[in-house]
């Protein structure tokens, strides 16, 4: 029976606040150079993905997020990538410390009508949309290489 790629989770999280978004340019490794949220890899140990988004950020940020909460879900299909990701976006509008550079990302808070789209993955410009009118979202997207996208489907998700 065909089994499908192998699947990694992952964290993804955006603090929206006042009009503004916090992003940060990621300096090494996967998204080198391009703005994203805080996210990675949930461990092995019994961490929830919920407690991943938390320590990512952290981590990356040096900030404690106070209220995020679960906003999307999507599956990425990358030709050229061993597994398929499965990434889970959250949303935080408050936070605890202050704002820090660290060896792997450089934060900048953007005004939601700036967000540079031309600097990020380029399936946000799909779903931020949906995150900046605090709607959850869930999708598919599918990738070609890193950079071309061939197939993105996501939709708002509404409790009906
Ligand atoms: P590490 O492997 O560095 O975590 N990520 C993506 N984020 C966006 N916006 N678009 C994508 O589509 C992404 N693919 C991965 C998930 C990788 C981080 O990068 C995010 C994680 O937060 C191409 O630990």
């Amino acid at each position: 029976m065909f089994q499908g790629k192998p699947s990694k989770i992952l964290t993804l999280l955006l603090i929206h606040q006042n009009n503004q978004i916090l992003l940060a340019m990621k300096k090494r490794g996967f998204g080198m150079g391009k703005y994203n949220g805080f996210g990675g890899k949930v461990e092995k140990n019994g961490e929830s993905i919920y407690q991943a988004a938390i320590r990512e950020t952290q981590e990356e940020g040096c900030i404690t997020p106070t209220d995020a909460q679960f906003i999307g879900y999507i599956k990425m299909d990358y030709d050229c990538e061993k597994e398929t990701l499965k990434v889970h976006i959250f949303r935080a509008t408050h936070f605890d410390g202050q704002v820090k550079e660290t060896e792997e990302m450089k934060p900048q808070w953007f005004d939601v009508a700036k967000i540079p789209y031309n600097q990020m993955w380029i399936d946000d410009q799909y779903w931020i949309p949906y995150l900046l009118e605090n709607k959850c979202f869930s999708g598919y997207l599918q990738f070609e290489g890193h950079d071309k996208l061939i197939q993105a489907d996501i939709k708002e998700v509404t409790n009906q």
